[in-house]
């Protein structure tokens, strides 16, 4: 279509990890050793990740890990099931993990437990990064932080001395407006310790997603073409024309961000028609109630999904999709790992895959006469789009060429790098060299600032948000499955028993809960586990129970990702 405006829900997940990535390591593979490592480390650090109610599977390794006497340490604003498993839990106010990460590496300086030879090896920019953290004194960062000096002394240690340490990052610590910035500053902490790339160490981001790093690595990111190549690099344009045989001047140019996207409907300088395959930006967009608006002014809203979700609510036209057990294909995992997917059964009668309304909306759109194009072709074989993918990734930072479908099978999965048939794969990353011109890894400087909105009298609280384990994102999925519908039937405002008393609120009470955006009403629930200064309201749910009528669509300079995880809100009994 020669249009610039794509973009995916990824931009409101991995972004900013991804960002940081490839600013140090110049490549984003979110974990770039295997997941079964993590089991191995001495010292575990995990930033703003729940990962036993998100990534249960991933659980058995934290366990493996404790039972070898490893330490676990969580950072989480609040008492969560995965800081239950934690030898140490730090509970910080949100949007402070970087000031907290700066103090790491400052404690990790004075004691000497960083690793010059490596610096001086491998790394360029520490030293404007050593003056920086020189100003992150201990007591300085109890005092942004809430973490009390011993924890961040404990966690320095336990990290600076461990033989193997990991550390880790998601979306509690990356969905913020500085989110590349403090994935930047725990990348430091990782390099300045001699992490990254030494045998069972590093550093990781858990992607969200099943196939999320197969989505930010092959184009549906506005800046970007397979391979993980950019879209705004002429040779990878050349290189990626000439697999789809089209001229490249017929590539479009780099687009805006998700949020940029959806804010900009039906405006006078954007787009009057969208097209939304698998996501449901009425409930999962920030700030949800202007997205809402600028989906209804829009002339033609089509909405590709199998569960009549509140943006389809909204479509002029429902396309009726496959689900992933009724599809052929690949996914590339949280290790970048592409595994085959397999389809279990046939979709019901009139319903197409993905594929399959994409090759025919290719077919007519190129039968126009005023789009008659040779090259506007389209391969419809789930498999024959894999081969395409492998020789438009070749050559690229992301390279599936050796990758086949024989080879995932015979191998249970395929690490990327696979550059050719004979080539091994890459379960790990960086043993050598880094992804960047000269091969070493780049520290940034990074600086603490406040959340983009501080608590005032008017909105004297933070709200932070996230997920539960019976729910899923938008909840299209899940809030329709009976059992998980009991277990979690609605949402509900997570507050500490000391803040309702100053409010008068009693378990159970209906709240409403306002920011400068909007409000949203659902129950209280009180708990222990939560910063007195602080409420969290799972997003999984729509309507007055919407938690991203309140969220804050402040941007990060260079991922554009929304501040989902803290904005300020006045809280009241309904
Ligand atoms: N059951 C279930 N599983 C899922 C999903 C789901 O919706 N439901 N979604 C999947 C997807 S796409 C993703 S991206 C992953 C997300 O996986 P996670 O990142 O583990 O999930 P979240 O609940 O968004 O955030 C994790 C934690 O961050 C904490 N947090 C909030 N603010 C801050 C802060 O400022 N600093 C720190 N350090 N922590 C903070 C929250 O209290 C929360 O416990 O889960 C995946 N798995
Ligand atoms: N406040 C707040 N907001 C958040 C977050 C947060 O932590 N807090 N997290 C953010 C994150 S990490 C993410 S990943 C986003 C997720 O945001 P979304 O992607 O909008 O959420 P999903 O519920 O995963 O939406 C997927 C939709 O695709 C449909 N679907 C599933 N499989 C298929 C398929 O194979 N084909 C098609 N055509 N449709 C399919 C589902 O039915 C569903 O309607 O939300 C973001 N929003
Ligand atoms: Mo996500």
């Amino acid at each position: 279509l020669g249009t610039r405006n794509i973009d995916y829900n990824g931009r409101f997940c991995m972004s900013s990890a991804a960002a940081a990535g490839i600013r140090a390591f110049g490549v984003d593979r979110g974990l770039p050793f295997p997941l079964s490592d993590l089991a191995e480390a001495d010292t575990l650090l995990l930033v703003g990740a729940n990962v036993a109610e998100t990534m249960p599977p991933l659980v058995r390794y934290l366990q493996q890990q404790r039972q070898r006497g490893g330490n676990l340490i969580v950072v989480d604003p609040r008492v969560t099931a995965t800081a239950r498993l934690a030898t140490l839990h730090l509970q910080p106010l949100p949007g402070t993990d970087l000031a907290l990460a700066n103090a790491l590496l400052h404690i990790a300086l004075v004691e000497g437990w960083v690793d010059q030879a490596y610096i001086e090896a491998r790394t360029t920019g520490f030293d404007e990064v050593r003056r920086t953290v020189a100003g992150y004194w201990p007591a300085r960062v109890e005092r942004l932080t809430g973490v009390p000096v011993a924890d961040l002394e404990a966690t320095a240690r336990a990290l600076g001395t461990a033989e193997r340490a990991i550390v880790l990052t998601a979306r509690g610590a990356e969905q913020h407006a500085k989110g590349v910035d403090t994935v930047t500053a725990f990348i430091n902490l990782a390099l300045a310790l001699g992490l990254p790339g030494r045998a069972g160490s590093g550093y990781g981001c858990l992607t969200g997603q099943g196939n999320g790093q197969g989505g930010r690595e092959h184009g549906q990111k506005a800046d970007q073409l397979p391979g993980y190549r950019r879209i705004d690099d002429p040779a990878a344009r050349a290189h990626v024309a000439a697999v789809w045989g089209v001229p490249p001047e017929s590539l479009p140019g780099p687009g805006v961000s998700a949020y940029e996207l959806l804010a900009s409907l039906g405006t006078p300088d954007g787009p009057r028609g969208l097209l939304v395959f698998g996501s449901n930006p009425v409930v999962s967009a920030p700030r949800a109630g202007h997205v809402e608006r600028r989906l209804r002014a829009l002339d033609l809203l089509v909405v590709a999904d199998f569960a009549l979700s509140e943006t389809a609510e909204l479509a002029d036209v429902v396309l009726p999709s496959s689900q992933w057990a009724e599809e052929e294909g690949t996914m590339t995992n949280l290790e970048g790992r592409v595994l085959r997917r397999r389809a279990l059964r046939q979709p019901p009668p009139g319903v197409r895959t993905d594929l399959d309304i994409l090759a025919e909306l290719t077919r007519r759109l190129r039968d126009e006469p005023a789009r008659q194009s040779d090259g506007f072709r389209f391969p419809a074989e789930p498999r024959a789009v894999f081969d395409e993918l492998r020789r438009a990734s070749a050559g690229g930072t992301a390279d599936y060429a050796g990758i086949t479908w024989e080879r995932i099978e015979a191998d249970q999965g395929v690490f990327w790098p696979c550059p050719s048939i004979d080539a091994p794969d890459t379960p790990r990353l960086f043993a050598d060299r880094f992804a960047t011109p000269d091969g070493r890894a780049r520290f940034h400087a990074v600086e603490h600032r406040p959340a983009v909105e501080e608590v005032c009298e008017e909105y004297p609280l933070y709200l932070t948000t996230g997920r539960i384990l019976t729910q899923y994102q938008s909840g299209t999925q899940t809030r329709r499955v009976g059992p998980l519908r009991d277990a979690a039937p609605a949402a509900f405002v997570e507050l500490h028993p000391d803040l309702a008393a100053r409010l008068g609120v009693a378990d159970g009470d209906e709240l409403r809960v306002t920011s400068r955006r909007g409000e949203l009403r659902a129950p209280a629930r009180l708990s222990t586990a939560i910063r007195p200064d602080t409420v969290f309201v799972p997003f999984h749910w729509s309507g007055a129970a919407r938690a991203n009528s309140l969220t804050n669509d402040a941007l990060d300079p260079t991922s554009r990702m929304p501040e989902f995880k803290v904005c300020a809100v006045r809280v009241e009994k309904a």
